[in-house]
């Protein structure tokens, strides 16, 4: 009597093309040229400084929240290089700031929304990102909505979404899946595995040994990848796409990381996680990475990177500055973008907050 299985037992292939030492593993030849590496290298230490400088704006004041992306950057990247921008949306996750920044949003529209401001969440008409969804999960729904609409419409289109690791123990997540696999929805659906859900470590998440395997349970491709590598990011999200642009389905992939900061500026994990644990993963760090093969390969050096730091600030302060410029708003704004036609209850709200704030 042995009916039982238990599928966990066969973890996904982790893949990986460049080690922590920035080395290619054996025969392998990017599929990027040198001088896109370079240029994406160089826009990813730009939005490590502007993370950074987020969080110093906010500790004096002069931001209201932000949730970092310091580790996250060459799944974003990548995943940014393989979509085609014409073609493609993107439902983004709140954590996806260079991945939307790629698409076409603006750093400064981005800062509004981390403002508090609603224009911050209104793009313009060429750029094919939806807002931020704060409702864990919805985005995922949208996304296969959105798969839906490319399929009645026969558009060569593919909708990319983005949720956390805590966040695929939400419903949405399996039932967005299931049903897009079921209909063959052009979806590729991303998991941003950072290891933490705000204290929630990856283990208390889910039983499954590696988050990929979902997949399984809606019948869709999948795809484990280390998402501190920029160049494996950027090959299995060119094959996700074309997978599902090609009519195939939904493909899940899982992008392992580590979220290197707090979860949002109001959150101390030095409270919940070790200094070792930290120390490991930094000895992953993405950009370290791919500095030092850029490095090995002669198409980098030290006084670029200092170069380009300094260079940096005066660019993010101009985004800033522009973020200033913009950040007004009326009642309005506040109570216009929800309802097409506002109930009763709000109505009533608005009426006060006109007569007492306009
Ligand atoms: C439906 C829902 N429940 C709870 C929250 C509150 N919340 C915001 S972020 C977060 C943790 C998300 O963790 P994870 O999905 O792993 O993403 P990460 O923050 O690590 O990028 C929670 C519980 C929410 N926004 N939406």
């Amino acid at each position: 009597m042995n009916k039982l299985i238990y599928l966990d037992i066969i973890p996904s292939e982790l893949h990986q093309v460049m080690n922590e030492k920035g080395i290619l593993v054996k025969n392998y030849q990017p599929k990027l040229a040198p001088k896109k590496i370079v240029e994406t290298y160089k826009k990813m230490v730009v939005g490590r400084e502007v993370d950074k400088k987020m969080m110093q704006w906010q500790r004096i004041g002069k931001m209201l929240t932000f949730a970092p992306n310091l580790g996250e950057e060459a799944l974003q990247f990548g995943c940014a290089l393989a979509m085609d921008k014409k073609k493609d949306w993107l439902v983004p996750a709140f954590r996806s700031f260079h991945l939307m920044n790629e698409l076409g949003v603006e750093i400064w529209q981005l800062f509004l929304y981390w403002n508090g401001n609603e224009k911050g969440s209104r793009f313009f008409d060429n750029v094919n990102v939806l807002p931020i969804n704060i409702t864990i999960g919805a985005q995922m729904s949208q996304a296969a909505g959105l798969g839906y609409a490319f399929s009645l419409k026969r558009k060569k289109s593919v909708a990319v979404t983005f949720i956390g690791d805590g966040g695929t123990s939400e419903g949405e997540f399996y039932e967005s899946m299931n049903l897009a696999a079921i209909y063959n929805w052009p979806v590729v659906f991303c998991i941003n595995n950072n290891q933490w859900s705000i204290s929630t470590p990856r283990e208390k998440e889910s039983k499954v040994v590696d988050l990929s395997i979902k997949g399984i349970a809606a019948g869709v491709h999948r795809a484990r990848v280390d998402g501190n590598d920029l160049l494996a990011s950027y090959d299995v999200m060119v094959e996700a796409l074309e997978h599902a642009r090609s009519g195939n389905g939904p493909v899940l992939v899982e992008f392992v990381t580590y979220r290197q900061g707090p979860h949002t500026t109001s959150d101390d994990p030095t409270i919940y996680r070790t200094k070792e644990e930290e120390e490991k993963w930094m000895k992953k760090d993405p950009i370290d990475r791919l500095y030092k093969y850029l490095v090995s390969q002669k198409l980098w050096s030290i006084e670029d990177q200092d170069k380009l730091i300094e260079n940096s600030k005066s660019f993010i302060q101009e985004q800033y500055d522009q973020m200033v410029l913009m950040n007004n708003t009326s009642i309005d704004d506040i109570f216009n973008h929800t309802y097409e036609t506002l109930p009763d209850d709000l109505q009533e709200q608005k009426k006060i907050a006109k007569k007492y704030f306009e």
